[in-house]
């Protein structure tokens, strides 16, 4: 039966559950909680502290996820060629990426990376500060804590997930048994979603938190003299805090600081010259050798299987066009028109580089082949397997005045890692679809 207070309350109503059952589950805390609670003393944690790693979080992650759906939408999920093939209702608007600026994917792709490590030391500091809610028993006196607690299970686990899997990615490393752009698409929406509910719960108190400023008077005396903030109804503030080693401003500044020397350590891989050597943090960073070829390689041509052979004389291209088929070799197309651009080529991983192609124009390879109006272009590598060895190409893509089919880079032969004999360069595409080592190329009329 449920108990009846002074006020007229019950049990029933403060607990909104079953209450025998919960008392019992109050009462017997599993073995260490609360000392673990107690535990956690650093005067530091407090709801302004949390509030300014939440602030900084709130105002930088969006464009983190932001950037991250349009490098999805720069894949082309119109052909099912974006990763994951398959989302079901979590499907984006379907619009034709554009190819101008033609740096667009470049700065989208690096700002995601770049942003998305810089942000790791914040979102641990964020952590750090609510630990102690970890162990708060019982773990929640309602149906909407329930809740509640559960959408923060989702926003933690979906932000470590994110981070882990990006990270890991980046290093190349693909350790986990499943596939990184799945998980990663999906992960984002889990964690999207947990993280607008969580805005909404805490906006006001994150407001008021950074409104009230930190306990006053603690920095001229140093770190010895670090107040703890007034008690709070969240509990974050420690009931008997330790004696302070670090000022409040030392710990803010010390999380900063590791996010810009994060940021120093990876920012080199999207820029070009000497500054590529900063880039420590990442394999693809440091040193892509010298000369017209030196700049970085993504899958060399050993590893992609093509032989000397495969690209020596008896290469041909291949040009479809509804039923129509011609095939130019390597003298032929340095006979067409060349054009030349500076494009980048900007890696999924989160490199990038800009260098000065030469080739032929795809809007003349079409016309060659009586491709008056084509919807998309099918490049085909020389390449036999691989995820990579193919992509669709719209027809603003085809029909950019810069968009190639390169021959050479800057004033040299590509070389065969680069993808000689020829490789696909479009202005704003991801680097995933600059196809390298090109057989054939079927522009089409019906999508
Ligand atoms: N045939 C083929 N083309 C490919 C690839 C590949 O694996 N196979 N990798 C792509 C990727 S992921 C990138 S980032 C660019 C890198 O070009 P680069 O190695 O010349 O710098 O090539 C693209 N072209
Ligand atoms: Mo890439």
């Amino acid at each position: 039966m449920p108990g009846r207070h002074d006020d007229g309350s019950t049990d029933e109503r403060e607990y909104g559950f079953p209450v025998p059952m919960w008392r019992a589950l109050a009462r017997h805390s599993p073995p260490g909680t609360g000392a673990a609670r107690r535990g956690w003393r650093s005067p530091l944690r407090g709801p302004w502290l949390t509030s300014v790693y939440g602030g900084i979080l709130l105002a930088t992650l969006p464009l983190v996820i932001l950037t991250g759906l349009l490098d999805y939408l720069a894949y082309g999920p119109q052909f099912n060629q974006a990763f994951p093939r398959d989302v079901g209702w979590l499907r984006l608007p379907q619009v034709d990426w554009p190819t101008r600026p033609s740096w667009l994917f470049r700065v989208t792709q690096g700002l995601h990376v770049t942003l998305g490590i810089m942000l790791v030391p914040v979102v641990l500091a964020k952590l750090w500060s609510v630990i102690p809610k970890l162990f708060v028993w019982p773990p929640a006196r309602s149906v909407a804590q329930v809740l509640e607690r559960l959408s923060l299970l989702l926003l933690v686990g979906g932000i470590l997930f994110e981070i882990a899997t990006g990270l890991l990615n980046i290093q190349y490393a693909y350790l986990f048994g499943f596939d990184f752009y799945t998980a990663h698409y999906f992960g984002a929406w889990v964690f999207t979603g947990a993280l607008v509910a969580h805005v909404a719960l805490k906006l006001p108190r994150m407001v008021s938190a950074l409104r009230a400023g930190p306990p006053a008077d603690e920095t001229p005396s140093g770190p010895t003299a670090t107040r703890p903030e007034p008690p709070d109804p969240d509990g974050l503030v420690a009931p008997q805090p330790a004696a302070g080693t670090v000022s409040r401003r030392g710990a803010v500044t010390l999380v900063g600081g590791g996010a810009l020397l994060l940021g120093a350590l990876t920012v080199g891989q999207t820029l070009d010259g000497p500054l590529r050597r900063t880039a420590l943090l990442l394999p693809r960073g440091q040193d892509p050798g010298d000369g017209p070829n030196g700049f970085p390689v993504n899958r060399t041509a050993a590893a992609a299987g093509i032989s000397a052979e495969d690209t020596g004389p008896d290469w041909r291209l291949t040009l479809r066009n509804g039923g129509r088929e011609i095939t130019v070799d390597r003298p032929g197309l340095l006979a067409m028109t060349q054009h030349s651009a500076r494009l980048p080529i900007a890696c999924v991983e989160g490199w990038s580089t800009q260098q000065y192609w030469t080739g032929v124009r795809l809007r003349d390879l079409a016309g060659l082949v009586g491709a008056v109006d084509p919807v998309t272009a099918q490049i085909r590598s020389l390449e036999r397997s691989g995820l990579f060895n193919q992509v669709t190409l719209q027809a603003n893509q085809v029909f950019d005045a810069d968009s190639l089919l390169a021959l050479r880079v800057n004033g040299a032969e590509l070389s065969a890692d680069h993808g000689y004999p020829a490789r696909i360069i479009v202005p704003a595409l991801p680097g995933v679809h600059c196809t390298k080592w090109v057989a054939t190329i079927e522009f089409r009329t019906d999508g």
